[in-house]
């Protein structure tokens, strides 16, 4: 333990598996000495996270929360302020797009497709900034997960990638409106790494080969690299930076 964080809480949303980004973040909040508390949709993830926190010693709340619906967002947050009247940080680790509108062409991309996309994994973050926003009475940091795609047309990352646009814009706007209060919104641009959401992607194994070949560093990264990354923004080492997206893939996008 550094101490990093000690006295720190910690909202972490989005921990589905053990091979979670969020679940990343969680491993080097716990190492800094940080108080966590989980939210999750599926009772799946629930009964996941349930064992991942027994077998690592941690002993932190859990509250469901599905963040397509503005009742739940509302309960989960009453839930929290309850146990506690100040919170430091919120991770957001939430994506969500109807699978098949991940493959073929974008331009086919249904109406109903994108903005399910759009409310559960870029919306979300707007909504989870408000609710978060009363509990972070000594300022705060709020951090979310992105993905090149945002930036570049990756094959089949469609429609998500148009989502994770509209993510990284709100880490802006959110920025400046919370700047103020000396919360700070920053996101983590991901290299791929094989979680859930990765599962089942046509072509994954190439795209996790050509960042091998290709990136500065000649590696893929994992989910303790983005951990670390991600509790720089939510420690105090960060505290002038926001609004920004850091890129964690081993030097990937700088590529022509
Ligand atoms: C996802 C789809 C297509 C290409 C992809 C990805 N690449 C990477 C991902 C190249 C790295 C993973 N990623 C960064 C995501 O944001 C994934 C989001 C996602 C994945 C699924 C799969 C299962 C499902 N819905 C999903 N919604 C979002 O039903």
């Amino acid at each position: 333990m550094n101490g990093l964080m000690q006295g720190k809480k910690i909202i972490i949303m989005g921990v589905a598996s053990e091979r979670s980004l969020g679940w990343g973040v969680a491993r080097s909040l716990h190492t800094a000495g940080a108080e966590m508390i989980f939210t999750y949709r599926q009772d799946r993830s629930a009964q996941k996270l349930e064992k991942l926190l027994a077998a690592e010693g941690m002993d932190s709340m859990m509250v469901q929360c599905d963040v397509a619906d503005d009742e739940s967002i509302h309960r989960a947050f009453a839930e929290i302020s309850q146990c506690t009247d100040t919170v430091h940080g919120l991770v957001h680790s939430i994506a969500f797009a109807d699978k098949d509108e991940l493959k073929g062409e974008y331009i086919e991309t249904s109406r109903e497709g994108y903005l399910l996309a759009q409310n559960a994994s870029s919306y979300s973050l707007v909504a989870a900034a408000r609710a978060v926003r009363p509990l972070m009475k000594s300022g705060g940091s709020i951090v979310t997960q992105s993905y090149l795609g945002a930036e570049r047309v990756v094959k089949n990352y469609n429609v998500m990638g148009v989502a994770k646009a509209a993510l990284e814009a709100s880490v802006r706007y959110l920025a400046e409106d919370l700047g103020k209060e000396q919360i700070r919104v920053n996101a983590v641009s991901s290299g791929p790494v094989r979680t859930l959401s990765a599962k089942g992607v046509a072509g994954f194994n190439d795209i996790l080969g050509t960042m091998a070949e290709k990136a500065p560093l000649r590696r893929n990264v994992d989910q303790a690299e983005i951990g670390d990354a991600t509790l720089f923004f939510l420690s105090d080492l960060s505290r002038g930076v926001t609004g920004e997206v850091l890129h964690v893939d081993g030097g990937y996008h700088i590529l022509g």
